[in-house]
């Protein structure tokens, strides 16, 4: 087995890793030696300058086998849902936005394409998006449309009559990670017509190039800053019928994708909390205050202890939920579940690690503001906490409470 990374084991107090087989952990410790070596040397310089090299790292986290890596075939490794998360988990350790690169990469483009896509879709675009030499992007939200989907203005209409004529699409998508850096953009769109004269929701795969197709970033941000974020513009922009997702004419199309997305981050805020406290841990140990080292306080201690808490039950409910959805039995409100867990208490865990730090928290040389500020975003994105509630709720009392 690979050397454990020293991220990844500060704190195993109730030996989690002895829920793991061999095999996950080596892929664990795979990955984080990856992040080590290949990601956080640079991490604090691409947050700051508010810019991520995407094209560089994409072909990277190919071959290292983490682009649609729960999928199978076309490229794919075909690893389990528990090797995912735990992948997620490692990436986010260093960074939020590093994880947003791989699961929007795997779990929506490539997703979509795989589980809703033609035979013909699926052996164009797959093997190039595993390899990281094809990057996608996944556009759901809109500027007036982002927890309720259902309300989208992307419209999608045939030009002319017959099964294969070209569809002409309009519309804007906003806060679209990678999409100004994507080859190709998957698409949701409301259509009169999803196949049986009813109105519904298409997918279709874009390619940068199209006619009609643009891309704007999205600057400024205080929050997943090693992330690219931007628009989608659409103006009259005409594909053929290929082009279009054939498995799906309904919202199951993207909520399915969603479903993937929000799984991985269940693990992943849990590897940004854990980084958080091991560097929180780290510092308290080395400075003294009044005379004594900080980790010596009856106070410091209650707090590393309830974060730990706090971290453990977390990252025993993510393995639950893994296990689960390698065993098929991972419903909505059982992500939701996780979803809401995860990134509650990995922002809580963020901020109270910075306060051990003074001063020094609050710069990039620490990594605990750094990431509170990325689970701002990852709070929100996937569904925000009450989208979540909502579903939990609904789940619950069997009321839908969303409109
Ligand atoms: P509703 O009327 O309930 O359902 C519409 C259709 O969808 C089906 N469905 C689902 N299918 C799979 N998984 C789910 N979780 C599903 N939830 C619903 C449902 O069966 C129905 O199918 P059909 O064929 O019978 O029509 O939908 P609604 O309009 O009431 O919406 C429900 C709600 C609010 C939960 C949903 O809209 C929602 O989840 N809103 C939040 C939107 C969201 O999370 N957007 C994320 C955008 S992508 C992103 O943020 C990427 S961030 C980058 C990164 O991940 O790193
Ligand atoms: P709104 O829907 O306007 O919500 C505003 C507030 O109102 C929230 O607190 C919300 O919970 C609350 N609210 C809404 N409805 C209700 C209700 N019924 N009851 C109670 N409260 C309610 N989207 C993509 O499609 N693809 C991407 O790749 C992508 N990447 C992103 C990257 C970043 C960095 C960010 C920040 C966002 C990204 N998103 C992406 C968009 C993200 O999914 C949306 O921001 C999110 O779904 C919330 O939508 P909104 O921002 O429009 O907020």
């Amino acid at each position: 087995m690979t050397k454990a990374s020293a991220t990844t084991t500060p704190l195993d107090l109730i030996g989690f890793d002895s829920l793991l087989s061999d095999e996950e952990r080596q892929i664990r410790d795979a990955v984080a030696d990856f992040g080590d070596r290949e990601l956080r040397p640079h991490v604090a310089d691409w947050f700051e300058a508010g810019a991520l090299p995407v094209n560089d790292l994409a072909p990277k986290f190919g071959e290292l086998g983490v682009l649609g890596m729960h999928l199978d075939g076309y490229g794919c490794p075909g690893m389990s849902a528990v090797d995912y998360g735990l992948a997620c988990m490692e990436i986010e350790a260093v960074d939020s936005g590093l994880r947003s690169l791989v699961s929007v990469q795997g779990s929506l483009a490539m997703f979509a394409i795989h589980h809703w896509g033609s035979e013909e879709q699926k052996e164009h675009y797959l093997p190039g998006m595993a390899a990281g030499t094809t990057l996608g992007c996944f556009g759901l939200t809109e500027p007036d449309a982002g927890s309720d989907p259902a309300n989208m203005r992307t419209r999608a209409v045939r030009d002319g009559s017959g099964e294969d004529a070209d569809w002409i699409l309009n519309g804007t998508k906003m806060w679209i990670t990678n999409a100004p850096v994507a080859d190709v953009a998957v698409v949701w769109a409301r259509t009169d017509d999803r196949g049986d004269g009813k109105p519904g929701f298409a997918g279709f795969i874009v390619e940068k190039g199209d006619p009609g197709f643009s891309t704007a970033e999205i600057h400024r941000k205080l929050s997943l800053r090693a992330s690219v974020t931007g628009e989608i513009i659409l103006e009259d922009c005409r594909l053929p019928e290929s082009r279009r997702l054939p498995g799906v004419n309904s919202l199951r199309g993207p909520l399915t994708c969603l479903n993937e997305a929000r799984y991985g981050i269940i693990w992943g805020a849990l590897g940004a909390a854990r980084d958080a406290l091991a560097t929180a841990i780290d510092y308290v140990g080395t400075r003294d205050v009044f005379d004594r080292p900080l980790s010596s306080f009856q106070i410091t201690q209650t707090k590393l202890a309830d974060m730990t808490v706090e971290l453990d039950k977390s990252m025993l409910l993510a393995l639950q939920l893994g296990r689960l959805k390698d065993a098929g039995k991972l419903t909505p409100p059982r992500i939701s579940v996780g979803k809401l867990n995860s990134t509650r208490v990995a922002l809580e865990i963020t901020r109270e690690c910075r306060t051990l730090l003074g001063a020094s928290g609050i710069t990039l040389d620490h990594s605990p503001l750094r990431h509170a500020n990325n689970l701002e975003s990852v709070l929100t994105y996937e569904g925000t906490v009450e989208m979540h509630q909502l579903t939990i709720g609904q789940a619950l009392t069997g009321e839908q409470a969303f409109r």
